[in-house]
């Protein structure tokens, strides 16, 4: 088989964030073409051994082709780094080409995403003529400049902000990206800045500046904002700020594209979270609020009532049925 019929995935996790990432990567796995092999890395900044085999466990259950490979990495390996947010394995994505020296290609993805659909269709974007392609990174909710564009200011770097991507969802020409020194490159920033304003994210726009493509709306969808994404064809979609199995605070709301996780957990994993994680009294007003709003809009005329409430995008009934009737097809002897 030819290494381009190979699909690398990568994660970074600790233990915190394993349960999502077998999630996500589960929904790669189950939606893959039959002609290609997924390879998953785990890039493993402190998961422990039980949880590393129930998540190899569950790759296998949905599709026993995939293979998954564990790299157990050291946390010096971002000595001189400075703080980070959330888990420490968001900082490995910026060194890729030197963790897996054999690969030429990978898709490095965080674990609060889904995948809908095919990722082969991803994999098909390969672009030789960039570095990276990667995930659109909407406007703010309220409508003011990315937190980022102060702290490029501040620092006196200048970045396009047109170009701007989200870190989130990235397929990396790794070749060229050991060819321009990306990771030295990243190094070098991160030792002379200690707390980027969005961390890795911050690091990889400015090294990568002139070298990075847009993927098309579908991969990285966030979840609070659509933009044009069609979520009926195949994509990815980013949990941004808006965990599916945190339904804690008042304006978590059942939205679509959150039941769709949940709906994926149920359907293809036979895993009931919803139950689990929400009241019965929290389902009924976090999604009757979500179907009032979803069909009123209008009731959403301010920007500030949006970016409160994070989401309240539908998805038509007919794409939902869809989606889910794609993981049975497929899937229904799981
Ligand atoms: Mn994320």
């Amino acid at each position: 088989m030819k290494a381009s019929d190979t699909v690398h995935l990568i994660y970074g996790s600790d233990d915190n964030y394993v349960f999502p990432t077998m999630i996500s990567a589960a929904s790669a796995a189950v939606g893959i073409r039959g002609s290609l092999d997924l390879v998953v890395h785990l890039f493993d900044l402190g998961v422990s051994n039980a949880n590393y085999t129930a998540f190899e466990a569950l790759l296998r259950r949905v599709n026993s082709h995939v293979v998954c490979v564990r790299h157990v990495l050291d946390k010096k390996l971002f000595n001189g780094f400075g703080a980070w947010r959330g888990s420490i394995a968001t900082y490995a994505r910026m060194l890729v080409p030197d963790l897996l020296p054999e690969l030429d290609w990978a898709i490095y993805v965080d674990g609060d995403t889904l995948w809908l659909g095919d990722i082969g269709e991803l994999w098909d974007l390969r672009d030789e003529s960039v570095a990276v392609l990667a995930s659109i990174d909407p406007p703010t909710p309220m409508g003011v400049s990315r937190p980022d564009v102060e702290w490029y200011r501040d620092h006196g770097l200048v970045v396009n902000d047109r170009d701007y991507f989200c870190a989130g969802l990235i397929l990396m020409n790794i070749c060229a990206l050991r060819e321009m020194n990306m990771v030295r490159q990243c190094q070098e920033f991160m030792a002379k800045y200690p707390s980027p304003r969005v961390v890795d994210q911050t690091a990889l726009n400015y090294v990568l500046q002139g070298r990075a493509k847009l993927l098309p709306s579908e991969w990285g969808v966030f979840s609070a904002w659509h933009g044009t994404a069609d979520l009926s064809k195949a994509c990815c979609v980013h949990y941004v700020d808006d965990l599916p199995w945190r339904r804690d605070k008042v304006n978590r709301l059942l939205s679509d594209v959150v039941l769709l996780w949940y709906y994926f957990c149920d359907d293809v994993l036979k895993m009931d979270l919803l139950q689990k994680h929400v009241s019965l009294a929290g389902r009924v007003w976090r999604r009757t609020l979500f179907l009032v709003l979803k069909r009123n809009q209008w009731m959403l005329y301010s920007a500030y009532v949006r970016s409160r409430l994070r989401n309240t995008h539908g998805i038509s009934c007919a794409t939902l049925r869809d989606i889910r009737a794609r993981w049975k097809s497929v899937h229904g002897e799981v």
